[in-house]
């Protein structure tokens, strides 16, 4: 690459620390703990990329919290998460969909001011098939009172940072402190994230619907009747439908396209499959920053009060266009 090139490129580090030129109150902290998050993240990359040559391939052999079956790469995921971020002297707490618990590190109030909330890798198990896989963050400052855990369930509106990394064809980086939604492509020729959308912003109304169908007779018919009217044009364009299973993969196609992608409540999952914290609040944090929307199908996602960390909740997320018209369509 020249030195004219390299000088026009904007790695994630240099684009946090202009968006931290925002925050007059910033100390940097907040950008030495997203640093922690893209190392993570390249560390994940690099496993996943050789993972058809190693032995890290497959169930690791225990069931998670979720009592869903652990692969090897989600312990992996889950450790270098950790690793890079319990590092972090600003992180006061961690909370994983692998982990029951907060992992919680006894720092006070001054130093351990962010209390970071993952799913190190969302849709692994489409891992030995080789579908896209990602990880998802959100980002809350911890309260002045209180212990850590008391602190932990707040609602997604109070999230100061999201994000995802998505691990396919290219790795991306998408991320938002609450100024606009920004995309990074990882460059392996010099091992960085670099700027490659700023500002993103969801089309009005989109080309695709996102719904597992074969589920769709188990849900409340209203469903039924929102995927005719977006395939008949009803609603937007005359909708095709689009599904990857995994909700990082399909989520940044409705970013980058338009469209919805939801996952209603089904007589398997009455309260919904996808979780609150760490994967509904996230991408509606950036849904609404790219000007999107965000719903369980009656409430906005970040209007949620959490009760469980690892409480379940029904999604639609995508085009203002799509979510509202289904949020009319479920109101009657
Ligand atoms: P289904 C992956 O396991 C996941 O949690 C999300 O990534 C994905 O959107 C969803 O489940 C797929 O669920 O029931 O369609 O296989």
């Amino acid at each position: 690459m020249t030195q004219k090139q390299q000088s026009m490129i904007t790695t994630v580090q240099q684009h946090i620390l202009q968006q931290q030129a925002n925050f007059p109150d910033a100390t940097g902290t907040f950008s030495w703990l997203l640093s922690g998050i893209t190392l993570a993240g390249k560390m994940i990359e690099a496993k996943i990329r050789s993972a058809g040559l190693t032995d890290i391939l497959g169930a690791y052999g225990n069931t998670n919290v979720q009592g869903e079956q652990q692969q090897k790469l989600d312990v992996y995921a889950n450790r270098a998460m950790e690793h890079c971020l319990g590092l972090r002297d600003s992180v006061a707490a961690l909370v994983s969909e692998e982990d029951d618990e907060p992992v919680v590190y006894n720092r006070d109030g001054e130093t351990g001011k962010y209390i970071i909330v993952f799913d190190p890798l969302d849709g692994s198990s489409n891992i030995d098939v080789n579908v896209n896989v990602g990880t998802i963050f959100s980002v809350f400052k911890r309260p002045q009172w209180g212990d850590v855990n008391s602190s932990v369930l707040q609602p997604g509106s109070k999230q100061v940072a999201a994000g995802y990394v998505l691990y396919g064809p290219s790795t991306i980086l998408v991320y938002t402190t609450g100024s606009g939604v920004h995309g990074f492509t990882l460059d392996p020729t010099i091992g960085a994230f670099v700027l490659s959308w700023e500002n993103m912003k969801m089309p009005e109304a989109g080309p695709y619907y996102s719904v597992n169908e074969a589920y769709l007779e188990e849900s409340a018919p209203v469903y039924t009747q929102f995927v005719h009217d977006m395939r008949s044009g009803k609603i937007g364009p005359k909708h095709g439908s689009r599904y990857i299973g995994s909700l990082v993969a399909d989520f940044h196609r409705t970013l980058l396209k338009g469209g919805i992608f939801f996952y209603p409540p089904t007589e398997k999952t009455p309260l919904g499959k996808l979780r609150l914290m760490y994967e509904a609040n996230p991408l509606a944090f950036i849904a609404e920053q790219a000007g999107g929307a965000a719903t369980n199908g009656t409430d906005r996602i970040l209007d949620i009060q959490p009760e469980g960390i690892h409480q379940r909740t029904a999604l639609a997320i995508g085009s203002k266009t799509e979510v509202e018209a289904l949020r009319s369509m479920l109101k009657g």
